[in-house]
């Protein structure tokens, strides 16, 4: 199987997250694809042009990234997603807030790289606080996180965009403005993150 994937210097994935905590990792060959470029070799598995995109051995490609992760756990698992309902569906909470986190962020992000006389200051500032109201929810909840299932590598995976886009703004300015610290005033979270990320699956590859 193949996935298409955008690697960066420093910047983990959540779908290699996954394929490494199911030991797939090596049994899946990945390929650079620039989704913004819309590239033949990504639009002709997936017309959205978005990545991560997989293209199972039978050729079925699957996306967005929640179908791939359930797709690789049904290969490798069960492991990543719980099977008692009592704790199952917790999980599949968290994992809808790491990836509606991580697409609001994508939003954000767009909406500031475009010209500046034809952004929206409010759209961006739906986007942001939007955001911010899920990382509140996030430290809400991180008293009562407990073992490592999905939904902490969907939560956490979003982290190691923060750390590679606010670096590279503040290193660059290429956008002219800076993605704001969301580590801050989150101390619970915060210290949930320096602990979930210091499992080697969550080593960048490079
Ligand atoms: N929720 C989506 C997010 C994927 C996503 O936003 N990918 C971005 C790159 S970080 C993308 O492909 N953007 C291209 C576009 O939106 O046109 C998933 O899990 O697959």
């Amino acid at each position: 199987m193949k996935i298409l994937y955008t690697p960066m210097p420093g910047l983990v994935h959540r779908v290699e997250v996954v394929a490494r905590e199911l030991g797939l990792y090596d049994a899946i060959t990945w390929e650079r694809a620039m989704p913004y470029d819309r590239p033949s070799h990504l639009t002709d598995q997936n017309p959205l042009s978005k990545v991560p995109t997989l293209i199972t051995d039978d050729g079925v490609a699957l996306f967005p990234g929640m179908v791939i992760y359930e797709y690789l756990e049904s290969l490798a698992g069960p492991k990543l997603y719980p099977t008692k309902p009592a704790e199952r569906w917790p999980a599949m909470h968290l994992l809808s807030l790491g990836e509606g986190l991580w697409d609001m962020t994508v939003q954000w992000n767009n909406e500031r790289k475009r010209p500046e006389a034809e952004q929206s200051p409010e759209q961006r500032a739906r986007y942001l606080a939007a955001i911010e109201r899920v990382l509140d929810r996030l430290e809400a909840l991180a008293p009562s996180f407990s073992g490592f299932h999905i939904g902490h590598i969907a939560v956490a995976g979003c982290f190691s965009f923060f750390d590679f886009r606010r670096a590279r703004d503040l290193e660059t300015n290429e956008f002219g403005s800076v993605m704001p610290d969301f580590y801050e005033g989150r101390p619970t979270l915060t210290n949930w993150l320096t602990e979930v990320r210091k499992r080697p699956s969550f080593a960048p590859t490079d």
